[in-house]
C-alpha cells in the first residue's frame, strides 16, 4: 500500500490567501466576458479590466476518486452595472459530485440552479457552511463592501463544466437594490434540460 502523506495548509484569515498554495488562479473581468447582464457596463469596465477574484488551490493532490481538493476563493467587492462581482460558475463535469463551502470573511450569496432552471440563493457570512448537492450548478457573488472569502472542498474527480453556463446563462441574477441585494429571475436564461449524468 502506497500511502499519501497527510498535509495541512494555513489559510491567512486576514485576506483569504493560502501562502503555500499549489496554484493561484486570477480571474479578471475579461475572463468573465459575456457573463454579466448589463453588456454596456461590462464593456465599459473591461477597459480597466479589474481583478474580480482569485482562487488558491491548496495542494497538488491526485485528481482521482476518493481524493478531496480544497481551495479558498477571494471575490473582490464591485459591480458591473447593478450586478455584483461573481465567479464564472460551473456544473461539475462529473455532475453527481457534491461540494461544501465555508464562509471565512465578508459576505456573499451562493446561487445554485438545476439544469431545468430551478434556483436557490443561500446567504453566506463568516461561519456559514453551505452544501452544494450533486447536479446543481453553482456561482458565488460578493454582496458586501469587503472581499468575500470562502473555503471550498470537493471530490478531486468532480471536474468543471463551464460550457453549460456560458451557453445558457444563470437562472437568476443578484442585483444591488436600495434595500440590499435582490435575487431576480434572469429573463435571458434559456434552460436546456439535461438528463443527469454521473
Ligand atoms: C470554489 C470552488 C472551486 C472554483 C472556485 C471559483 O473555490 O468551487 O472549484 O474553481 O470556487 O469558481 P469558478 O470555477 O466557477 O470560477
Ligand atoms: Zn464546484
Amino acid at each position: 500500500m502506497k500511502y499519501l502523506e497527510p498535509l495541512s495548509r494555513q489559510v491567512r484569515l486576514s485576506d483569504g490567501a493560502i501562502p503555500e498554495a499549489d496554484a493561484v488562479q486570477e480571474r479578471r473581468l475579461s475572463d468573465l466576458a459575456g457573463l454579466f447582464a448589463d453588456e454596456a457596463a461590462e464593456s465599459e469596465l473591461i477597459a480597466s479590466n479589474p481583478l474580480v477574484y482569485r482562487v488558491y488551490d491548496a495542494a497538488a493532490l491526485p485528481k482521482e476518486d476518493g481524493q478531496l481538493l480544497f481551495s479558498t476563493t477571494v471575490i473582490q467587492s464591485g459591480r458591473v452595472g447593478d450586478e455584483f462581482f461573481m465567479t464564472k460558475g460551473h456544473y461539475h463535469a462529473r455532475a453527481d459530485r457534491a461540494e461544501l463551502y465555508y464562509g471565512l470573511s465578508g459576505q456573499g450569496i451562493l446561487l445554485l440552479q438545476t439544469p431545468e432552471g430551478r434556483f436557490e440563493a443561500l446567504e453566506m457570512v463568516p461561519g456559514t457552511a453551505a452544501y452544494v448537492p450533486p447536479y446543481w450548478g453553482h456561482r458565488t457573488m460578493n454582496t458586501g463592501e469587503e472581499p468575500f472569502v470562502f473555503l471550498a472542498a470537493y471530490p478531486a474527480d468532480a471536474g468543471y463544466d463551464y460550457g453549460t453556463i456560458a451557453r445558457d446563462g444563470f437562472a437568476a441574477l443578484v442585483l444591488a437594490g436600495a434595500d440590499g441585494p435582490r435575487v431576480v429571475a434572469n429573463p435571458s436564461f434559456v434552460p436546456t434540460a439535461r438528463a443527469p449524468k454521473g
